[in-house]
């Protein structure tokens, strides 16, 4: 149990989804260089060396107390040579030579500079560097074609480096709660991701959206947004309809990506002094800064597992997945909990449920910082 684990961090259970991770944790110096590292490994497509960083790096963020000796790293799951060296290093000297070097690199500065642009992944940035790009600069002034979403995210690139607040966030709530009330009344939005789990802020905005009854929610996305483009607070929308159909078997995906309809956006965030008048034809909210924001519509049916795979953090669904596989031989992901072969789901009402049935002590939103 996470709680007795809790008192005795020499017996800390080995999934993240068996452990408390609270956002404020004691081992900040420890986590932020073992995450560098696997953020480095995944630069580099080293799948393996990421997933060893992040565990190791996500036990930390469970313990009850700082780390102040090297022993204290002893029985404590998914520690290798590597990691404990790094935490040694970090010990002795206050900082480890080898996150240093990379964090000064070329290499990691330009990966981590072109992944931070939306729609640019580990692969496409990866190639720009093999190309010999290294800034935004390099990428402007070439002829290559970017798709709109590359471009919508050099364009607003400096709002979208920049955190959004949680009061921001419930402001952008209001407007799209709004807009999905008119488009379908009845219907509910649940702000999900990060800020579902007590963060103060955020690189972007996730909203779950559903309706009472099942089926009423289909559709709904292009509405709300061609209503929220009316009103001018849509700067990019890519907005896909579900595609449950043309998954055959949906126990066979525990990949994060799912088959809701959703829209990846970029908003305005509605400006408070800024009138709206419409009369005048003026834009309602023209100096509001961008920010992303994540839209997905789940039927009632499906809701509780929606919501629990768009809660977060990522690495607490790769755990939550991987536990159910390998301890319970179950299939989750984002649309149900499925015996392998079957294509029904267990019937889940809410989260509370799904550890239910998976056999896990609940862990509340607040707990997944893993
Ligand atoms: P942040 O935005 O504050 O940085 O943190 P976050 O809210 O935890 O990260 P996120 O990138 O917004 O992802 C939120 C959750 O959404 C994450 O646990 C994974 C989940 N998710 C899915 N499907 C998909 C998908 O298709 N794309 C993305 N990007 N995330 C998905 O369940
Ligand atoms: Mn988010
Ligand atoms: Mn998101």
């Amino acid at each position: 149990l996470p709680t007795r684990s809790q008192a005795d961090p020499g017996c800390l259970p080995a999934y993240a989804c068996q452990r408390h991770s609270p956002l404020n944790h004691h081992n900040l110096c420890f986590t932020e260089a073992l995450d560098t590292l696997a953020e480095a490994a995944g630069f580099e497509g080293s799948e393996g060396r990421f997933l060893s960083f992040r565990r190791a790096a996500s036990v930390l963020k469970a313990l009850p107390g700082p780390i102040t000796s090297i022993s204290q790293l002893r029985g404590l799951p998914h520690f290798g040579d590597h990691s404990s060296r790094i935490v040694q290093e970090l010990l002795e000297c206050g900082v480890s030579s080898e996150v240093e070097r990379i964090k000064q690199s070329e290499r990691y500065q330009t990966m981590k500079l072109f992944t931070h642009i939306f729609g640019v992944g580990v692969k496409t940035a990866d190639k720009w560097y093999r190309d010999g790009l290294r800034s935004l600069a390099d990428l402007q002034g070439q002829t290559r074609k970017l798709s709109r979403q590359q471009e919508a995210g050099i364009c607003h690139f400096e709002d979208l480096n920049t955190l959004v607040w949680r009061h921001e966030a419930e402001a952008i709530q209001r407007v799209v709660e709004k807009a999905v009330r008119q488009v379908l009344p009845g219907a509910t939005v649940t702000l999900t991701g990060g800020f579902r789990r007590g963060k103060l802020q955020g690189h972007d905005v996730d909203f779950l959206i559903t309706h009472p009854v099942e089926g009423q929610e289909e559709g709904l996305l292009p509405k709300v947004m061609d209503l929220l483009e009316s009103q001018g607070f849509v700067l990019y929308r890519h907005t896909q309809s579900n595609h449950y159909q043309d998954l055959k078997d949906p126990a066979q995906s525990t990949s994060l990506f799912d088959a809701y309809e959703r829209c990846f956006s970029i908003l305005r965030l509605p400006d408070p002094t800024a009138a709206f008048r419409p009369e005048a034809g003026e834009e309602p909210c023209r100096d509001g800064k961008a920010v992303r924001v994540d839209l997905v519509v789940a039927p009632a049916s499906q809701f509780a597992f929606a919501l629990l795979g768009w809660t977060g953090s990522q690495h607490f669904e790769r755990e939550l997945r991987r536990f159910s596989r390998a301890e319970k031989q179950l299939l989750l992901n984002s649309h149900g909990l499925y015996v392998p072969g079957k294509k029904e789901s267990f019937p889940a009402a809410s989260e509370e449920d799904i550890f239910r049935h998976l056999g896990l002590e609940y862990i509340a939103p607040e707990y997944r910082n893993a």
